[in-house]
């Protein structure tokens, strides 16, 4: 068994509330009975160990208990997103090649866009199931973007999942009295296994929101514990406290300074931000660096001191260096790539043996990701090392991607793909276009947002479009990103 089934099997029975969500609320014996009705429903439909299942549902318990009961069964979970439009939802299935999939009953009219055969999660009856999974085993198959076109399927193990639950429960000192409010996507591995399954893990009530609604979050806050969210999320929720008149700025005061733990996550919080949190309840909130491929590898402390412009320490269990071009350590405060290793690092990217071995060097996960170390052992992270990873609202983009949909487009001869610094977005997609001669057709941002949406979820369009002659290309013919950003006149990032 794994460390994170056994500890729900010892919840079987516990009274006590696991989920309030808009498709009703549970119990943890509630949600587990349903999680082993989707279990036993995806073994007697014939899923064999290792087997991938798809995830369409809108969040709520039908999502929860379809997440657990492909674990339970021995399957790989694929939780794809409502936010997806057709076409990439059919290229992921393409490439995941789910034998089953498990969709929503308010989402049926999607299931045959997975080419699986789909089971209503809300229609399988509860029943008692007892997994035989192992630790060793694959439990989750998230989609990331990368340096190429097309995102690549990252396998995570149940050793993965289990250890960073508990890491983060202890960690952050999540307990049954805890309730987590929330409202991240469970597409991505901040709003499953950061938030979800670490409350799940401590037995934590999770109330989850159908979306991120500022008015809404804020009228939620004050029956909350625990808080997590992206950068943009805070940008959000202060957008909307400004709007509002002095009692009711208190009264939203009052709820955040109730909380006992706000978290930051996927993209760098800036530090004016994490300041006007700490105005207005007493604390910044603890930022913390993680990966879809890591887990959560550095966390500010809990009771410790938080330094705003930091990700704080490696958390147990994580290995973690900074390795300057030379391959060496680098020096305290000289910069270098993050690499780490341990037991929450995923198991390679699926069916891509050669980005899998890309990936290491030496047993070591490079991420990409440009920081420093100061003599205390605090991350502070610089940047990308690829211009092609656009962070924007905590999703990771691919410009590489983004630019393909746009190369479809019959007025368009060549484009490219920048990430420009945000105060909201943490960085704003822009596309550079050049016409195809002779054609007349609207190249404006809205038309081509309207284009694009047929193929990239909306979080993916370009903010904004611009209409250049051409592109400024080195003698290999690669489009030049920095002297593009200049040429635009956008600020430089970073
Ligand atoms: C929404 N839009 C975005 C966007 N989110 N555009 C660019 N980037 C984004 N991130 C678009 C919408 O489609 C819409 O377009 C317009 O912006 C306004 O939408 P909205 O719905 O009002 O926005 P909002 O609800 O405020 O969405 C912002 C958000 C969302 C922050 C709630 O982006 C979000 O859920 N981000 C979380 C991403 C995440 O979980 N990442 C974790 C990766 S794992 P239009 O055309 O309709 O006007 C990871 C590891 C780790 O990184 O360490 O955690
Ligand atoms: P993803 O691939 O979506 O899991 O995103 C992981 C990436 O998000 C990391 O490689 C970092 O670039 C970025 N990231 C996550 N947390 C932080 C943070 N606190 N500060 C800066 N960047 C972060």
């Amino acid at each position: 068994m794994t460390a994170l089934l056994d500890r729900l099997a010892t919840l079987a029975r516990s009274p006590r509330p696991a989920l309030v969500a808009e498709d009703g609320a549970c119990t943890y014996e509630a949600l587990l009975a349903r999680a082993g009705g989707v279990a036993g429903a995806l073994v007697d439909g014939g899923l064999t160990p290792g087997a991938r299942v798809a995830l369409l549902c809108e969040p709520g318990v039908a999502w929860v208990a379809s997440f657990l009961g492909v674990m339970m069964s021995g399957g790989v979970a694929v939780p794809l997103s409502p936010l997806h439009p057709e076409a990439e939802i059919r290229a992921l299935s393409r490439d995941a090649e789910p034998s089953l999939s498990l969709v929503g009953a308010s989402l049926a009219a999607r299931a045959a866009w997975t080419g699986a055969p789909a089971l209503a999660p809300e229609a399988l009856p509860p029943r008692a199931f007892e997994p035989r999974v192992d630790e060793r085993e694959l439990a989750m198959m998230l989609y990331t973007s990368g340096t190429t076109g097309r995102p690549k399927g990252a396998l995570l193990t149940h050793t993965n999942l289990s250890t960073q639950a508990g890491l983060l429960a202890d960690a952050w000192e999540v307990t049954r009295d805890d309730r987590l409010l929330h409202a991240l996507p469970l597409h991505h591995l901040h709003g499953i296994s950061i938030a979800l399954l670490t409350a799940l893990w401590a037995e934590a009530t999770v109330e989850l929101a159908p979306r991120f609604d500022r008015r809404r979050i804020w009228e939620r806050l004050s029956s909350a514990t625990v808080w997590m969210a992206v950068p943009t999320m805070y940008h959000r929720l202060f957008e909307d406290l400004d709007a509002q008149g002095a009692d009711e700025r208190r009264s939203r005061a009052r709820a955040a300074a109730g909380l006992r733990l706000a978290t930051s996550g996927s993209a760098a919080l800036p530090v004016g931000l994490a300041e006007r949190w700490r105005e207005l309840t007493g604390a910044v909130p603890l930022e913390r660096f993680g990966m879809t491929e890591i887990g959560v590898g550095a966390a500010n402390p809990l009771r410790g001191e938080r330094r705003p412009g930091t990700v704080g320490v490696p958390l147990p269990t994580v290995s973690l260096r900074v390795v300057d071009e030379q391959g060496g350590d680098a020096a305290p405060g000289e910069p270098g790539e993050i690499r780490v290793r341990g037991p929450s690092v995923f198991a390679g990217y699926f069916r891509r043996g050669d980005a899998t071995a890309a990936a290491f060097a030496d047993g070591w996960f490079c991420t990409g990701d440009t920081a420093t170390l100061d003599p205390a052992g605090y991350v502070k992270i610089l940047g990308r090392t690829s211009v092609d990873i656009l962070k924007s609202g905590g999703y990771k983009l691919s410009a590489l991607e983004i630019e393909e949909a746009l190369r479809q487009h019959p007025a368009i001869a060549d484009v490219a793909v920048v990430g420009v610094e945000d105060p909201r977005w943490g960085e704003r997609v822009v596309a550079a276009v050049v016409r195809r001669p002779g054609s007349e057709a609207d190249l404006s941002t809205q038309a081509l947002r309207e284009f694009a949406a047929a193929r990239l979820a909306p979080y993916k369009l370009p903010h904004e479009a611009r209409v250049v002659d051409e592109l400024p290309r080195n003698a290999l013919g690669k489009v030049q990103k920095p002297a593009l950003r200049a040429a635009l006149s956008l600020p430089a990032r970073g």
